[in-house]
């Protein structure tokens, strides 16, 4: 495959001001014909390049004339245009939909016809430069049968429709110039949940959620999420909606999450569709996440977007950052930030200390779809985080307003974006723009030192950069800690929080006179993407976990007190639990406040990050220790965790932060008990998983249940099974809470999972519920024989020859190799090498498995 590097970018020598596309629809085959104006850019003559992926161009003319002067490189259709330095190439195409199993350009999904062209799918629909800083303006004609397609959608808004026999037909447009990746189409028979939004200036824009009949009265929730997120990005950004129309379409076949098409958002229905009875909590805040994601991008990602590929977390850093605003201003804040740092843990810095680490803006990729990564989205989210931290609300807000004054309608760059927040917040960033090109998560130790004669204490920082593929040496970083000293003596009066920005190697910042030593608060509200060694006593972290005044250090110091018990007992050096279960306690005490909270503070760390921790992660050792003192903090705080059960759930339509939150915490209640191998543990998941009147609870108790081996286990499994065999999203549910079980015989379990009937490849979402599942679960996925290798190999390959982006997903938790041992290592090599063995690989594929074993 071939390296492409971020250094070789060229304008494009040809711009597409206008395109107008023709569609003849049809599942099994569809003609498109299309119309490109081009206009030279360079000075000279120069080949229009034309991007195609399994397209023959079926007759190619040029103003009107049938033309020769083409030939094909790879794929990809060459025209010479001669003196010419403006044209009209018109190129007809001939797609079969049915046959797309990539489900990446025009494809067919349950009957009905959807695009997905970002990254690169708008070649594999036609001919086409398909670069980001190509910007067009679209006029779209579609045609087809009225009873297949009774619903033709397009961007932009529809100006024309007509009918012709059994046919109809109609004409969009979108007046805003957009890449070719934001292109969408529609063709299906969908119905739609209507309604409308005023925008700040007063217009009306008319706004429709398109789904299969049935799944109408489901969503309500996007709905509500959708008008919440214009209002806000209005509110805290001052960015308005601009076109009369907003539809959004939920298809059940899709690689990704969804897709901001403008003015004609795609979603994977998994983030569309919610109802108490066939979705969790989270699921419905996954939804209102994604359709205010989406939404977000219409400014950045849309109006104005990547100049070219490298500059991926431009808009996607950007816009996650925002819907994390978002979300958090609609419901809690500090719950919200856990969740957020709970996932850049879990998924994002594995990826960073791996061999597939890189930089927020890589320098080269073989296939971008490899590059939609927790590194891209997540960390890219954390450095827009830091630069908002470091010049607060209003002066952020100056920076974005100028970003987007200067380059609406433009292409741009990662740098575009940093010297807008410079000149806007006025502020220098020229250090901190090492995070933008240095992969690694930075490591920081802290240390607390003290003049005796003076009982002067100072703060003693270190960091070091971690080397990365392609990066043996690092700079120092601008690191933004938001850290504070709490006096327990009182002799120093209230301590102001403080922002120290670390930005050498080392540095020592001095505290102040203390009479005993301070209990030091550090990285307040996770304020950079770091990880912090600071050696500190249990009754410290105790202290600061019942005392501290941000409830992210709070939730941060249980977790390293857990992290340390949980460390020491699986390198055999156990000290006892005790600390821990008081402290849990305490944290309980305090349920009444925000049980969400509450819940995500007395979680035990993940099997995983609990690894993560350790130089050789031993799963096994892992998983006893971390089930054991699940098991006593249950076992200890049995009254407790009964008391938060005890009385009537929430009502599941409640879906107030206070009933959220409650639910969760009764989830966390009855997982407790479970692992405390209580007799009754099992009867009383049953009755939990019976009397259910939603999802959370449901599926709660279903999970527990599924962890064990009791006779309840079996019957609950099926009774979900056979009352939900008929959703796809729910069906999702019955495979993963198997793939998630913690007994042994779990891999054995997943192997079978995959020849159900209702199993499928054809659906990334399923693949995800069982697979993905299974990577998640660290001792199942690294069962010492290698089964879980074997099994993901099986699949990767398997897979890669019908959908390879969602194959390639799957090769990093091989890649992870090198922190296991050496039997584990070879059995992980061994698989990753017979994956490369296959023939006829896909560049997703070959990129990340030849990467994984370097
Ligand atoms: N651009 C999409 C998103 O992240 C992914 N294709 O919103
Ligand atoms: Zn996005």
């Amino acid at each position: 495959p071939v390296t492409i590097h971020r250094g070789d970018y060229r304008p494009p020598e040809w711009q597409v001001p206008d395109i107008a596309l023709d569609f003849a629809l049809g599942i099994d085959e569809t003609k498109v014909a299309a119309a490109l104006s081009v206009v030279r850019q360079a000075d000279a003559p120069a080949p229009l390049v034309l991007r195609g992926d399994g397209l023959t161009p079926a007759a190619v003319r040029v103003d009107g004339e049938v033309w020769n002067d083409w030939h094909m490189d790879g794929g990809d259709l060459i025209v010479d245009l001669g003196e010419r330095t403006a044209a009209t190439v018109e190129i007809e195409t001939v797609i079969n939909p049915a046959a797309n199993t990539q489900l990446m350009g025009l494809y067919a999904s349950n009957g009905m016809l959807c695009t997905q062209c970002e990254a690169e799918g708008f070649r594999r629909i036609t001919f086409h430069p398909d670069r980001p800083d190509v910007l067009s303006r679209y006029r779209v004609r579609m045609e087809g049968d009225k009873a297949a397609f009774p619903i033709l959608l397009s961007n932009g808004n529809c100006i024309e429709r007509g009918e012709e026999g059994s046919d109809h037909w109609a004409l969009w447009e979108d007046p805003w110039p957009k890449p070719s990746y934001l292109f969408a189409l529609v063709a299906g028979d969908l119905v739609v949940n209507k309604d409308s939004f005023t925008t700040m200036s007063g217009r009306k824009v008319d706004l429709g959620i398109w789904v299969r009949e049935g799944d109408l009265d489901r969503t309500g929730h996007a709905m509500d999420a959708l008008k919440n997120s214009m209002k806000w990005d209005e509110a805290v950004y001052g960015r308005e909606y601009d076109l009369d129309l907003f539809n959004i379409v939920a298809v059940g076949d899709f690689n990704m999450g969804a897709m901001e098409n403008k003015g004609l958002n795609i979603f994977n229905t998994r983030y569309i569709l919610a109802d108490p009875d066939t979705a969790t909590d989270l699921d419905y805040d996954g939804v209102e996440g994604v359709v205010a994601h989406e939404y977000f991008h219409n400014w950045s990602g849309n109006r104005v977007t990547c100049r070219d590929w490298f500059q991926l977390s431009l808009k996607e850093g950007f816009t996650v950052f925002r819907d994390q605003s978002f979300s958090a201003d609609m419901g809690s804040p500090p719950v919200k930030r856990i969740e957020d740092v709970r996932l850049l843990r879990a998924a994002q810095f594995p990826e960073d200390a791996g061999p597939l680490a890189h930089p927020i803006r890589p320098d080269s990729f073989q296939e971008i779809s490899n590059f939609y990564t927790a590194t891209i989205y997540n960390k890219g989210a954390e450095i827009i985080r830091m630069m908002a931290t470091m010049v607060g609300p209003e002066r952020f807000r100056k920076g974005t307003d100028l970003y987007f004054e200067r380059h609406d309608g433009e292409a741009a760059t990662c740098e575009d974006f940093v010297r807008a927040i410079e000149d806007g917040a006025d502020i220098d960033l020229a250090q901190f723009r090492l995070w933008y090109g240095q992969a690694g998560t930075p490591r920081i130790t802290a240390r607390i030192g003290t003049d005796a004669a003076t009982g002067e204490r100072t703060l003693h920082l270190a960091q070091l950069v971690p080397p990365t593929p392609g990066q043996p040496d690092k700079a120092p970083m601008q690191i933004p800690l938001r850290i504070k000293a709490f006096d327990l003596d009182g002799g120093h009066g209230a301590e102001e929080e403080r922002l120290v920005l670390l930005d050498r190697a080392e540095m020592a910042v001095p505290l102040g006179r203390y009479r005993s030593r301070p209990m030091l608060s550090i990285n307040r509200g996770f304020s950079a993407p770091v990880i912090v060694d600071f050696a500190r006593e249990e009754d410290e972290l105790a202290w600061l976990a019942a005392h501290d005044d941000d409830p992210f250090a709070r939730y941060e110091a249980l977790q390293q007190l857990m992290l340390d018990t949980l460390v020491a007992a699986v390198s055999g050096k156990g000290g006892g639990s005790g600390a821990v279960i008081e402290a849990v306690a305490q944290t309980l005490a305090g349920r009444t406040g925000d049980p969400a909270f509450v819940a995500e503070a007395v979680l035990l760390p993940s099997e995983a990050f609990i690894g993560d921790q350790m130089v050789t992660v031993d799963p096994d050792a892992i998983r006893r220790e971390r089930l054991a003192l699940q098991g006593a903090i249950g076992a200890a705080l049995e009254a407790e965790w009964r008391g938060v059960l005890s009385g009537d759930a929430p009502a599941a339509t409640d879906l107030s932060r206070g009933a959220k939150g409650g639910r969760r915490l009764r989830g966390v209640a009855l997982a407790y008990l479970a692992a405390a191998g209580l007799d009754d543990a099992a009867a009383l998941a049953f009755r939990i998983f019976s009397d259910a009147d939603g999802m959370t609870e449901r599926q709660a108790a279903l999970a527990t249940l599924a962890h064990g081996d009791s006779e309840e286990r079996a019957h609950a499994l099926d009774i979900f099974y056979q009352r939900y065999r008929d959703n796809p999203l729910v069906l999702d549910k019955w495979f993963q809470v198997q793939a998630w079980s913690l007994r042994p015989d779990t891999v054995d379990a997943v192997k079978e999972l995959a020849r159900h009937p209702d199993f499928t490849l054809a659906n990334p979402n399923r693949v995800r519920s069982l697979y993905g599942a299974l990577t998640g679960n660290q001792a199942a996925f690294h069962r010492a024989d290698g089964a879980g290798y074997r099994l993901i190999a099986d699949l990767v390959i398997a897979l890669d020859p019908k959908n390879p982006q969602t194959a390639a997903k799957m090769i990093p938790p091989l890649g992870r190799w090198k922190r296991f041992d050496e039997g584990r290592q070879a059995l992980m090599r061994a698989e990753l090498e017979r994956i490369l063995a296959q023939r006829g690989l896909s560049r997703d594929v070959t990129e990340q498995a030849s990467k994984s074993l370097a």
